[in-house]
């Protein structure tokens, strides 16, 4: 049996990546939300992950339990497990564009993650985009547009049908919502159509009904 430890659904844009691809793919498991920033979180976390951090995938019993932590590398680790679901494209070309550009979005947009953290029940629209936020903006879109462009036709998806790299993505389609942030069509429809996918739904249907706040993400 899995488990993915995750933060708050409000917040938590590394827990939202693999818990968004494992109920996408209808993937069992059980899932531990341990509030973020509380007094006893960095404790609780330490229980769970060497690093500290979340999500966390727990992987069978106390004996043999196999423990990955980041989101990267558990979507790596569940596509290992679960071989039959399309995790990635299946043409060689389309999936190594996926594993770079969800490699891209785990590694970089530092000024945009810092800047518009991701706080699904907000909606304050930014009047003013800083010049480095706005280039971590143009690059993502920039992303989204070529995958689309180049790789989308089965789909509404990055490379069509759902994929990991659409799981990766999926905190800055909320952000963008959050800040306001406009959108060439291209952009706007892959944006809608990752807001509307009934896993992501589950997840802000949930994040909505927290009641914990973060004063930082505020
Ligand atoms: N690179 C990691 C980042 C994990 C991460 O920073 N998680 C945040 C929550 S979204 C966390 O656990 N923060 C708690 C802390 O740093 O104390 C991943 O991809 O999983």
């Amino acid at each position: 049996m899995l488990q993915l430890v995750i933060g708050n659904k409000n917040y938590s844009s590394w827990s939202l990546r693999p818990w968004l691809a494992l109920r996408h793919f209808g993937i069992e498991f059980s899932e531990l939300r341990i509030p973020l920033y509380t007094e006893t979180s960095a404790q609780l976390l330490k229980e769970y992950s060497p690093a500290g951090k979340v999500p966390v995938l727990l992987d069978g019993d106390l004996d043999s339990e196999i423990v990955v932590w980041d989101s990267l590398a558990i979507l790596e680790y569940v596509g290992e497990r679960f071989p039959e679901l399309p995790w990635l494209p299946s043409e060689p070309v389309a999936r190594a564009v996926a594993r770079s550009v969800s490699a891209e979005m785990h590694s970089s947009f530092g000024a945009l993650r810092s800047t518009m953290p991701m706080n699904l029940r907000s909606h304050k629209p930014m009047a003013t985009i800083p010049p480095d936020v706005q280039r971590d903006i143009d690059r993502v879109t920039e992303i989204w547009r070529d995958c689309r462009e180049q790789f989308g036709a089965g789909g509404d998806c990055l490379f069509g049908e759902f994929t990991i790299a659409d799981a990766m993505y999926a905190p800055v389609v909320s952000r963008f919502r959050t800040y306001g942030v406009s959108l060439d069509p291209i952009c706007q429809s892959y944006a809608d159509a990752v807001w509307q996918l009934p896993a992501m739904q589950l997840w802000i249907e949930a994040a909505i009904a927290e009641i914990e706040t973060i004063s930082m993400y505020e």
